[in-house]
């Protein structure tokens, strides 16, 4: 049926690292459908369920609209100015009274995902120079930042798989069937799997879990969590031992190479099967096979990152791929280069890392930050700096960081807190102002921050398909305004705000495939904009050793720290009591972190929240399908529904995260009736990577018994 009213809009769907390309119809300024855009050249018409559900958040009657306000324990709506005013005058307050560091920061995901949050959030809690930040990075992806910067010299020259032309992808710890990848944008990950099968490739997934990837994978193998180190450094010394690499090409820019090889030698096939079960001649064999594909490349997610040795193992990937010549390699471990350039651009942030630590644990920064592990007992210990004002944006730390319990009485406690958030969620519910953005399509969207991890280079800018609703601000402006008013409270001068388009511009002029260096793409934000499906850069290229940003412009294979850190490995021992059981994360296609859990279309069908256990375990443990069970850990437990399938390993349980509503306060309706658990109430907040300070939410040791009834 045609409409007069009706339009079609081109967009890149912002909700995860694979960017596709969505196309919008939208009559009587209803969204109608998302579809996929067949004139994308990346995803090339590929969505999956969660951009449909962009229909969903754009109707919610759930997502808040105006500013709000706590007064006597109830949310009023209230202007932006009495907003405003209220945040800067209790931040000005506190800060003044406590020194800035009493007042904290959590980023959660989605600042990558919305520029806005990007661009213009400093001018804001920048204002403040708290030490006390934290991100989502450090439940995620720190360990792979810290390995680049500290090799390659800047955190964001993290090299990807070029899926596209390898011809042997292994996977470590990732399961980019659900996830659509990460550290490796992929948009339709089958689709790009079948051709890496029709030119003869292989895909093999090492994995605690028999997951969606493994399952298409040419070879599948069990792995202990948190044992990846031990494998991973196996692998290396398998293909040193029996010179079956070729890293030649990098002579003359590689440093420390066999100063890092040396430190590493007692890690053995034989030891690494006693710790990780991966039997050592299976070893063998996959380092036989990765180094005699042309193309081969070893990658490493979520599963290698969030645990106890995370560092190590993001160092072993790198030492793998460098040991093979995959490294800037077509078809290896090669870099993007993104039209606004994060690593060579101006303005760029190359990292630095233990500048100084939280207050009490001592836990190291990165780049900023300190590990949001840390976060509930900065606020919780009295002592001079202690934290007692928060701001939070797109987050919700009381569901995905560890001891969520922990946090949520901690946030509790708070003197102020205030929010950058569309819902009132787990987190936000503490808050005493929030201050809702526009939805996604209300504005525009530059993706800042993702592009350097996609698997071919791509640039696209979304115009906004809406208008902005009368009275609602962007997030860019939320971040600017209250700068401007907290400025005014502290008495300094407020930073200058441009539009993020205007920042592009500048970015795109200036960047790779710019207008100022006489690129052949003369890109600005006019050629840009001016193509709503996007421009192809082209594949992956090599480009080492010039885009090194180590000072002498050479790989650092042995960084200091990481030398430091093997006697911890080396010393570490299965931590799994007798009749215990490892707990691990799972991430499932129709789920988004933490939100979005309140969209029929993402949560009809069968319930997918409950703890996934292996037959002999469950035998073991006198245990049905279907019935509820305890599962128990240091910190916390909960009750929750079994599954019993034969695609765990066995001694290991699995729960998704991100769940755990219906908590008094919240205004999210769960439409599938089930608000699900946390696991996060089962991770310790005072378990993590020693090194790099990121969590261990994978590997935690637990309990299980049955429950009647
Ligand atoms: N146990 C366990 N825990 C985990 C993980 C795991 O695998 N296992 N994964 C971890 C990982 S990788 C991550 S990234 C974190 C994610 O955890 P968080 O950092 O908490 O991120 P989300 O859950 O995505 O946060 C969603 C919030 O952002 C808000 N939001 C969405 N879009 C916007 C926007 O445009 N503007 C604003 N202002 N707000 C917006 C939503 O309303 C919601 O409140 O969870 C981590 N926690
Ligand atoms: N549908 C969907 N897509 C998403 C998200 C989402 O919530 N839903 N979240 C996005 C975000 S924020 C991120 S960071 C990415 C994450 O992207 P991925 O890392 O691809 O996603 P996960 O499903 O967390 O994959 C981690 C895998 O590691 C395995 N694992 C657990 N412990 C270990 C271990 O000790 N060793 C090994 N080798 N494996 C282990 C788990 O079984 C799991 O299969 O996904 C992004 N995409
Ligand atoms: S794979 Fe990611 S980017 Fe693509 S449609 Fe799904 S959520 Fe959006
Ligand atoms: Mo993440």
């Amino acid at each position: 049926m045609t409409n007069q009213n009706s339009r079609k809009h081109y967009r890149v769907c912002h909700l995860c690292e694979a960017l596709c390309g969505v196309e919008v119809t939208i009559a009587n300024e209803e969204v109608v459908s998302v579809r996929g855009d067949k004139n994308d050249p990346f995803s090339r018409g590929h969505v999956c369920h969660k951009a449909v559900a962009l229909k969903d958040l754009h109707s919610d009657p759930d997502r808040l609209r105006r500013p709000m306000r706590k007064v006597d324990g109830e949310w009023q709506e209230c202007s932006w100015d009495e907003a405003f005013q209220t945040v800067a005058t209790e931040l000005a307050r506190i800060a003044g009274v406590n020194g800035h560091d009493s007042v904290a920061v959590y980023l959660g995901n989605p600042n990558v995902h919305n520029w806005g949050m990007m661009t213009h959030g400093g001018n804001f809690y920048g204002l403040l120079k708290t030490r006390n930040r934290y991100s989502a990075t450090s439940v995620d992806q720190l360990p792979h930042q810290l390995l680049c910067y500290l090799m390659y010299g800047h955190q964001f020259m993290v090299p990807v798989p070029d899926v596209d032309h390898t011809d042997y992808l292994l996977v470590v710890g990732g399961n980019p069937m659900a996830s659509n990848g990460s550290l490796m944008g992929v948009p339709d990950f089958r689709g790009r799997m079948k051709s890496l099968h029709a030119r003869g490739g292989k895909l093999i997934v090492v994995d605690p879990r028999r997951t969606e990837t493994a399952e298409i994978a040419d070879k599948h193998l069990f792995i202990r969590p948190g044992t990846d180190a031990w494998f991973l450094l196996a692998l290396l010394n398998v293909i040193i031992e029996e010179d079956l690499g070729d890293n030649a090409a990098y002579q003359d820019y590689l440093k420390n190479w066999d100063e890092a090889l040396e430190s590493v030698k007692a890690f053995t096939p034989e030891l690494a099967e006693s710790m990780s079960g991966i039997p050592a001649d299976s070893i063998r064999v996959l380092a036989r096979e990765l180094a005699a594909a042309p193309r081969g490349v070893c990658y490493g997610r979520m599963g290698i990152s969030v645990q106890r040795f995370g560092g190590l193992c993001q160092w072993a990937i790198q030492l793998i791929n460098i040991a093979t010549g995959s490294l800037d390699r077509a078809g290896g471990s090669m870099f993007n280069l993104p039209a606004v350039d994060l690593v060579a651009g101006p303005n760029n942030r190359p990292g630095h890392f233990n500048l100084w630590q939280s207050r009490v644990r001592g836990l190291p920064e990165f780049g900023g930050e300190l590990p949001v592990a840390a976060l509930a007992e900065e606020i919780l210990t009295p002592g001079e700096g202690q934290v007692r004002a928060l701001i939070t944006g797109a987050g919700n730390p009381v569901l995905s960081t560890p001891n969520g319990q922990q946090l949520d009485r901690a946030l509790g406690s708070l003197e102020f807190m205030v929010s950058v958030d569309f819902y009132l969620n787990e987190t936000t519910r503490h808050a005493d102002v929030i201050l809702p953005p526009t939805a996604p399509m209300e504005h525009d969207h530059y993706d800042l921050a993702l592009s350097v991890f996609a698997v071919r280079n791509v640039t696209r800018y979304s115009a906004p398909a809406f208008e902005k609703p009368e009275g609602a601000m962007h997030d860019w402006e939320i971040m600017s305004e209250a700068g401007n008013y907290l400025a005014r409270a502290l008495g300094v001068d407020p930073r200058p705000s441009y539009p993020p388009t205007a920042i592009l511009d500048m970015g795109l002029k200036a960047g790779p495939y710019g207008k100022a260096g006489g690129s052949e793409f003369a890109l600005d934000f006019k050629t840009l904009a001016a193509k709503p499906h996007g421009i192809d850069l082209g594949a992956l290229k090599p480009c080492l050793p010039g885009r090194l940003v180590t000072q002498d412009k050479k790989i650092e294979c042995a960084p200091k720290a990481l030398l430091e850190d093997i006697p911890r490995l080396l010393q570490a021992r299965a931590e799994i009591e007798e009749g215990g059981l490892l707990l691990i994360g799972r991430r499932h296609v129709r789920s988004n972190n933490s939100w979005m859990h309140n969209f029929r279309r993402l949560t009809k069908g069968k319930p997918r929240h409950q703890l996934m256990m292996h037959p002999t375990d469950a035998a073991r443990l006198d245990l049905s399908d279907g019935q509820r069970v305890k599962v128990a850990s240091r910190v916390g437990e909960l009750s929750v529904e079994l599954d019993i399938s034969e695609a765990m390993m066995p001694g290991v349980v699995s729960l998704p995260h991100g769940w755990g509503h219906g908590r008094a306060g919240t205004r999210t309706r769960v439409a599938n009736k089930y608000p699900g658990v946390c696991v996060n109430d089962l991770t310790d907040d005072q378990s993590v990577d020693v090194l790099s300070g990121n969590a261990v939410l994978n590997g935690v040791p637990v309990k299980v018994v049955g429950l009647p009834g």
